[in-house]
């Protein structure tokens, strides 16, 4: 399944091998969200819980890093815990990840990266909490996602609760329908925004079932048109912040990273880190509860891909 020139950098935990040799439901999880996304010990319980959701649904997670220079799809609870614990983990995309496995460095692994291991391994199906986008004025700073364009190019469905409100969504969206990447809202007609379940952005696509949405994908790829696509999962009702009650959040975060002069892989965790503090830990109840909301349905797509 690996490319031959791949398998001496990659290391597959068993129970994934498996459940992929015998075309089992299997659910690739990212990692900068616990490296850099969330403070210890709340990511380690995150990482943890999402696995249990995933198995739970009768999925295996694979829970997808760099340790020590090896590629790993599938992490060991020790591996882990140690993960959520080191301060030192790079913030790894398309454009470093070669570099952390050839240094033998350790890193967590963003949506795009994640969707190359996950690609890699032969896993079609990856849950996370909000993706990368465009930033609010990117028309001077260019700081645009490597995730848009890796959504454009590897073939694996990423079930996330949109894109991060921190975000331009509007801006987001026409990038992502410029390269062709489907924006497939889940039970609703518009986009969520994250924290919130509800934007000003109606939803490219609607789809109601796991089953809709394989069967999408698998056509897709049947025409030969290649490329990601992207679930967006608004967050339960019980667990979100209004928009309009995190719009001054954000506004003030946002102002805060310009006083700083805060720039390139820094912002998004500045921002998530800044926004925490500002909701007195009331976003990252929300964060964690929908990327258990995301896994949660990306189990049941994985699965509705083998029927
Ligand atoms: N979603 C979260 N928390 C995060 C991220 C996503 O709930 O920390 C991470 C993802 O790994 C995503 C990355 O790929 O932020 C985007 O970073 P950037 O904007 O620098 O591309
Ligand atoms: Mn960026």
């Amino acid at each position: 399944m690996i490319p031959h020139r791949a398998q001496a950098f990659i290391d597959i935990a068993a129970p994934v091998a498996r459940a992929l040799a015998d075309k089992k439901p299997v659910v690739a999880l990212e990692s900068t969200i616990i490296t850099h996304g969330m403070p210890y010990p709340q990511n380690a319980e995150m990482a943890a819980n999402v696995e249990t959701i995933v198995a739970a649904e009768g999925a295996v997670p694979a829970t997808i890093a760099v340790i020590d220079g090896r590629l790993k799809i599938g992490l060991s609870d020790e591996e882990r815990t140690a993960l959520a614990k080191t301060g030192a983990a790079m913030k790894l995309s398309r454009a470093d990840l070669a570099f952390a496995v050839s240094q033998r460095r350790t890193g967590g692994t963003t949506v795009a990266a994640t969707m190359i291991g996950a690609a890699l391994a032969g896993i079609e199906v990856f849950a996370t909490g909000g993706i990368g986008g465009v930033h609010k004025g990117a028309e001077t700073s260019f700081d645009i996602s490597a995730d848009l364009d890796e959504l454009a190019r590897t073939p694996v469905i990423v079930v996330s609760a949109g894109a991060k409100a921190i975000l331009d969504i509007d801006k987001t969206l026409e990038v992502l329908e410029s390269r062709g990447v489907p924006v497939v809202a889940y039970g609703s007609d518009t986009m969520p925004a994250f924290w919130s379940r509800r934007s000003p952005h109606a939803a490219p696509l609607r789809l109601d079932t796991p089953e809709a949405i394989a069967g999408f994908f698998e056509t897709r790829g049947a025409l030969g048109l290649g490329g990601g696509m992207l679930v967006a999962n608004p967050v339960p009702t019980e667990h979100e912040i209004p928009a309009d009650e995190m719009a001054g959040f954000i506004a003030a975060a946002q102002a805060d990273a310009e006083a700083e002069a805060v720039s390139g892989k820094a912002v998004t965790p500045f921002l998530l880190a800044r926004i925490l503090e500002l909701t007195g830990g009331r976003s990252l109840a929300t964060n964690i509860a929908l990327v258990e909301n995301n896994a949660r349905l990306a189990a049941r797509i994985a699965a509705a891909r083998g029927s």
